[in-house]
């Protein structure tokens, strides 16, 4: 009897341990794009931990594309797009709107710093 009750309390412990977990939604920074900036220009993430880009942008088609954190997306007028991204090495990185959105468009920077 005294074996049972230890069972259930160590299932009862993990169930806790294990919704905890799932409770643990990534960290989400939103983004605006515009012509021809995003707002906020710098962003700061840490290294290994998964947050989540919701970018959105306010006027015309952009785009966000960052090589060394493989961002490469589309940023539809008037909608919202959810990027998922966990760094995996600190530094300052720029992404840059790849999609021409007018005479400012070279100057359409994000700046992404990871720190360790
Ligand atoms: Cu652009």
């Amino acid at each position: 009897m005294k074996r049972h009750l230890f069972l259930l309390a160590a299932m009862a412990v993990l169930a806790l341990a294990a919704r905890g977990r799932a409770d643990e939604a990534p960290r989400i920074v939103e983004i605006a794009a515009k012509r021809f900036e995003f707002v906020p220009g710098t962003i700061t993430l840490k290294k290994g931990d998964t947050v989540t880009l919701r970018v959105t942008s306010e006027d015309v088609i952009h785009g966000l594309f960052l090589r060394d954190l493989k961002l490469d997306t589309d940023l539809e007028p008037g909608r919202t797009t959810e990027l998922t991204v966990t760094p995996e090495k600190a530094g300052r990185f720029t992404a840059i709107c790849h999609h021409y959105c007018g005479n400012g468009h070279g100057n359409m920077k994000l700046t992404i710093v990871v720190e360790e």
